[in-house]
């Protein structure tokens, strides 16, 4: 029964907004998935920044990319040698991995600058470690974004970097998903806490309902996490899981 924007649920009788009684079907919904950064220098065994259990999500990735998602993306981190977020790169003492942090400014606007963390050389353009875990099935991925090939500054959210700069910041995922009128974006891979968590906030920013399916991603540093649900919840970003209903459509 439609009164208005009101309708009365079958089910429960309840009224109640079309938007959220409606079967996802009926309403405007077409979802993409991104997978981030599944290298193989993200994980164990040989991986230069092994994320731990990085290698165990493949089976449930492989399940998501059976879905009908309407794009299903994978992207790579892909980076120059001389990459800025090398620890290798820069002069000690300030130049450990994993520990040191560096200031980095907006190539346009030298004045604009962001405190960054150092790593070890990983995902080199060319290499064996940027390349994608070869048991992730990527015949069902539509397309691949590649993203840090910019040796000057750091960019972990797969839709751009952080200064934002016309022309040059953005990968062009952004657009492929508005091109395609996609309406919800889920985010899985790695790492959990870095290149997921930016590119789930720039999602929600975009203004693609947004969610990460936790079971499918793994952290550099597990502690952090209680932090990243914080700006997750902040966002609007909601973390969810496999059999939880958010995947029945
Ligand atoms: C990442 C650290 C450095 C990631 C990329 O994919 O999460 N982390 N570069
Ligand atoms: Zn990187």
């Amino acid at each position: 029964l439609r009164n208005g924007c009101l309708a009365i649920c079958t089910s429960c009788n309840a009224s109640t907004a079309l938007r959220t009684c409606l079967p996802a079907a009926m309403s405007s919904f077409k979802p993409a998935l991104v997978i981030v950064d599944v290298q193989e220098d993200f994980c164990p065994p040989n991986g230069s920044l092994a994320v731990q259990g990085g290698r165990d999500i493949v089976p449930l990735l492989n399940e998501l990319l059976d879905r009908p998602f309407a794009i299903k993306v994978a992207t790579k981190d892909f980076h120059p040698q001389d990459h800025v977020s090398f620890a290798s790169n820069h002069d000690a003492p300030n130049n450990k991995p994993f520990e040191s942090m560096i200031t980095i400014a907006n190539p346009l606007n030298p004045s604009e600058t962001q405190e960054t963390r150092l790593w070890p050389d990983h995902c080199i353009q060319g290499t064996k470690g940027a390349e994608l875990l070869p048991e992730l099935d990527v015949t069902k991925v539509h397309e691949i974004v590649e993203k840090g090939q910019d040796t000057r500054v750091e960019m972990y959210s797969a839709f751009a970097d952080p200064f934002k700069r016309p022309c040059v910041s953005r990968s062009g995922l952004a657009k492929l998903l508005h091109d395609a009128e996609i309406t919800d974006v889920f985010v899985a891979g790695l790492a959990a806490d870095y290149c997921v968590r930016y590119t789930a906030l720039d999602a929600a920013k975009e203004g693609f309902k947004t969610r990460v399916i936790g079971e499918a991603t793994r952290a550099v540093d597990p502690s952090s996490m209680d932090a990243v649900l914080k700006e997750y919840d902040e966002a609007g970003v909601t973390v969810v899981e496999k059999d939880d209903g958010s995947l029945s459509w």
